[in-house]
């Protein structure tokens, strides 16, 4: 029959409370997390939607990390509208605000705040958006693009070359 001597006894003991202590090591830098994700100094990541009369986005590969607030700039210097669509991302944020700006001589300031959950964004001539969110999720995606359809060719600007990737790590 097995019999524990109570040297064994004790180190089992000794081991025990170690993992106890690392188990509650874990648990308070989980509980005791960063506060609110959303009031960071933003990180500025500008995209142009359309370059000159080229369909495309630029730059069209996009990198985020999970926790940091960013501010994403859409600028359309172009001369037709576009979209910024990427439901892999929208679906990996949290949005804080979307904010529409609009273009004086003392510079941009917004016209309107828009709150709540966004699954894309489209983008007028001449005009910009900011998109200011917390990635949550990482991923891999290939899924940008803009589903405007280009009147001459009769294809959309996605087929056109309008797309992107975006890897939030
Ligand atoms: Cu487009």
């Amino acid at each position: 029959m097995f019999r524990q001597n109570p040297g064994q006894s004790a180190s089992i003991k000794a081991i025990y409370s170690w993992f106890m202590l690392l188990g509650m090591m874990i648990i308070s830098s989980v509980v005791s997390a960063e506060g609110d994700l959303t009031r960071q100094e933003p990180i500025e990541v500008e995209v142009q939607l359309g370059v000159g009369n080229a369909h495309k986005f630029s730059p069209s590969h996009l990198e985020f990390e999970t926790g940091k607030l960013y501010k994403l700039v859409l600028i359309n210097n172009s001369d037709v509208k576009h979209y910024f669509t990427s439901y892999g991302l929208a679906k990996r944020v949290f949005s804080r605000k979307v904010q529409v700006m609009k273009q004086s001589d003392e510079g941009y300031s917004r016209t309107a705040e828009i709150k709540g959950d966004i699954s894309e964004i489209e983008v007028f001539p001449g005009h910009r958006v900011e998109w200011w969110f917390v990635p949550v999720q990482t991923g891999q995606l290939n899924d940008l693009h803009c589903h405007v359809d280009d009147k001459a060719s009769a294809m959309t600007h996605a087929e056109l070359g309008m797309t992107g990737t975006i890897h939030i790590r």
